[in-house]
């Protein structure tokens, strides 16, 4: 972060803190080492990013609203980590942050970029599928990551950002998510959350992974597309709540930063334990459908490199990486 925008931080950390009163010029000057002009333009250029700031001679300024609308700056400002975020795009409309996510990678976009936009016209899910991705409403968000990994290795970053994604939800909003595998949240068994990963590699080396974070947030149930509204729900819906999408995306942030280097120090095993305790269905009867067959199983959990461990037709345990599951309910 450069100096600039290191100041603009601590500048708004300030007016967030004294929310509901006047703090004045020169306490700002003292606290932040530079001179009330300064101060002054600063304030100038929050205006312009949609921050309304009351300014009073003799009593100071205050916040009187801060902006609603996302974009680079306000994304970042606020934001505590030390590489995810450190460059931000964003658009109003985009067709996928995953495509110009991957065009960004191949020109060369560090390691840690993230491309966030706030309507997809074509958002993707896995497998060719659309991802619905409703105006303002929810975290359409990308991030590039160039991991020193071996390729097959990725899957473990697609199970990690799970996890990270349930945190958010489990501490932030306080809701109980559940984790289908290997990526879906679901929220009282529905889904709000879809994570798709893609990888461009080269032999051994992974050259980047593209992150696609689908998250439902402030839809009501109206506005959950119709073909799709009995699997699919809201943190609003579940919460009853309208949630700052700004300060959601700086949470995630936060958190996947923390857990990616965690797991890039300590490997797998904390990621994959906590991944179980979010884990749906498991100790549970499934259904499995692959390409090949489909049976009935019991979920026993993931393996160290994030496979689905179950039994096969004939009973003896199994690794999956590739499948489907379902459930019935008791008595179907
Ligand atoms: P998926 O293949 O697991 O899920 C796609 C399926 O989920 C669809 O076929 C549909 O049934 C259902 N679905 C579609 N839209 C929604 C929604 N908004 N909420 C709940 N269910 C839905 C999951 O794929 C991966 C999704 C990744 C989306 C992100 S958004 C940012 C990035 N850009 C992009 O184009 N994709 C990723």
């Amino acid at each position: 972060m450069d100096k600039m925008e290191s100041t603009r931080n601590k500048l708004i950390a300030l007016l967030e803190e004294n929310k509901d009163q006047y703090i004045s010029g020169q306490k700002m000057s003292d606290q932040l080492n530079i001179s009330r002009s300064a101060i002054w333009k600063h304030m100038k250029e929050l205006e312009k990013d949609g921050y309304e700031i009351e300014g009073k001679s003799r009593k100071g300024y205050r916040i009187i609203s801060f902006p609603d609308k996302l974009s680079e700056n306000t994304l970042q400002w606020g934001l505590r980590t030390k590489w995810l975020g450190k460059t931000i795009v964003h658009r109003e409309i985009i067709d996928s942050t995953q495509f110009l996510a991957h065009q960004l990678a191949r020109e060369g976009a560090a390691h840690g970029t993230v491309i966030i936009a706030d309507e997809q016209t074509k958002g993707k899910g896995r497998m060719n599928r659309a991802w619905h991705s409703a105006p303002g409403h929810g975290i359409w968000m990308s991030i590039i990551l160039r991991p020193q990994l071996l390729p097959y290795l990725a899957t473990q970053l697609t199970l990690l950002t799970a996890t990270v994604l349930a945190d958010v939800i489990a501490e932030h909003i306080e809701l109980r998510p559940q984790i289908k595998w290997p990526n879906d949240i679901l929220i009282n068994g529905k889904k709000t959350v879809g994570i798709l990963t893609e990888m461009q590699s080269e032999q051994d080396q992974i050259q980047y992974v593209v992150i696609g974070m689908g998250i439902n947030v402030n839809q009501p149930t109206n506005e959950l597309p119709n073909d799709i509204s009995y699997k699919a729900t809201s943190l609003n819906v579940e919460s009853g709540k309208e949630w700052d999408i700004k300060e959601v995306i700086q949470y995630i942030l936060q958190t996947f930063e923390k857990s990616y280097e965690s797991y890039i120090e300590n490997g797998f095993p904390e990621v994959k334990k906590k991944w179980e305790s979010y884990g749906f269905k498991i100790g549970e009867m499934i259904d499995i459908k692959t390409m090949q067959n489909a049976w009935r199983s019991e979920f026993l959990g993931i393996a160290e490199d994030g496979a689905l461990l179950a039994t096969d037709p004939d009973g003896n345990e199994t690794k999956l990486y590739s499948a489907e599951i379902a459930w019935f309910k008791e008595g179907n």
